[in-house]
């Protein structure tokens, strides 16, 4: 078998989101999903002999089909708004947190009006105060999902696989709301271009180490995009915590397509890809005709973010079996922070993945 050379699609302003913090616990920490992953990545696949191709501009038509207008429109604005409010004088710093959620425990039910003041209008769409909105971070969300149509348009062409260097990740983001690192659905963007050009069914499978709570509620009633995802048990305590539990199998139209695979902690390599396999077998079954992979790297052993522990040689072994489907795929960049080790995660992967084609 020949290794095939994947394009490795990335774009400089990805870099451009500094998130500077994560308020976590109550605490300013420092970010973990920062801008040397890019650089990481890329240096790794270059390095490895793939092809690396920078993303063309998108427009937003299928970007809109995923997301609420409502939502695109606070994260390109909110930055701006943050600078030309009182904020500079008031905290000295540039970030745009959110101070209050108005959710259901808030307005007691009444109607609720979006807030005019940024800090407090930021929690209409925040769900967490770990993901912070800085002057880069629109250009850079939105220069991610141009990654994850660029691929799409490399595979309609005939590509069988093209890797996606998205930065931020996406599938915590829902269709009204961001958190968990995560601004836009870049893995839920590429599967709705997918469908657009013509696939009936569309298989997700998400092997980051943590549930996409974004991903899986952005289709969790259809029956054209399925989500497959093996990740930490939120029962046991990890993120996204109230979502992710093998019970949710879809609602309305999209009963039985979704499926969660949840794992204990400290699990590693061999019932990790049992779970893997569990995912591609499905897909097929249930008729999809092309894949979108969710390529988180944080089960990887040594990543700071998760208690799994997955090995290099397992992330090859994942790539082998998701591109042992056949199916055409586009691989999206979710988690993985640990930069010594993400950027060989991420071609092992990939290594495994191309292998199972002739180059
Ligand atoms: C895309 C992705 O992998 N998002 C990860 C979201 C889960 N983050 C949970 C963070 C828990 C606190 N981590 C401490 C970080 C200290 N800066
Ligand atoms: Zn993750």
């Amino acid at each position: 078998m020949n290794q095939y050379a994947v394009p490795v699609v990335w774009s400089p302003t990805t870099r451009d989101h500094d998130p500077a913090h994560e308020i976590w616990v109550g605490v300013a920490t420092e970010g973990t999903e920062v801008s040397a992953r890019v650089d990481a990545i890329r240096d790794s696949a270059t390095a490895a002999g793939h092809r690396i191709i920078e993303a063309t501009a998108h427009a937003d038509e299928v970007l809109r089909r995923v997301h609420e207008p409502e939502l695109l429109e606070f994260l390109a604005t909110a930055s701006d708004r943050w600078r030309e409010g009182p904020y500079a004088e008031l905290v000295g710093q540039d970030r745009v947190v959110p101070y209050l959620f108005p959710t259901p425990a808030m307005t007691g039910g009444l109607p609720a009006r979006p807030a005019v003041a940024v800090h407090a209008d930021a929690g209409r769409f925040a769900y967490d105060t770990m993901t912070l909105v800085g002057p880069g971070t629109w250009a850079a969300a939105r220069a991610a999902v141009d990654c994850a149509l660029t691929a799409v348009d490399l595979v309609s062409a005939g590509e069988p696989v093209a890797y996606a260097l998205c930065r931020p990740p996406g599938h915590h983001a829902t269709s009204a709301g961001f958190g968990g690192s995560c601004y836009l659905n870049n893995a839920g963007v590429a599967a709705e271009s997918l469908r657009v050009s013509g696939h009936e069914r569309v298989g997700i499978v998400d092997v980051d180490a943590h549930q996409g709570n974004g991903t899986a509620a952005i289709f969790y009633d259809r029956d054209d995009v399925l989500y497959g995802s093996v990740h930490v048990d939120p029962g046991a305590g990890w993120f996204p915590h109230v979502v992710g539990y093998a019970d949710e199998t879809g609602a309305g139209a999209g009963t039985g397509a979704t499926r969660n695979l949840p794992l204990a902690e400290g699990t590693d390599d061999g019932p990790w890809l049992e779970a893997v396999q569990h995912l591609a077998d499905w897909v097929i079954d249930e008729g999809c005709t092309a894949l979108v992979v969710s390529l988180g790297v944080d089960a990887a052993e040594d990543d700071p973010e998760s208690p799994l522990l997955v090995t290099g040689g397992g992330y090859r072994e994942a790539g082998s079996i998701l591109g042992s489907t056949g199916l055409p795929a586009v691989v999206v960049q979710e988690g993985g922070y640990h930069l010594p080790t993400l950027g060989g995660l991420v071609t092992s992967y990939l290594e495994g993945h191309g292998l199972t084609r002739s180059g």
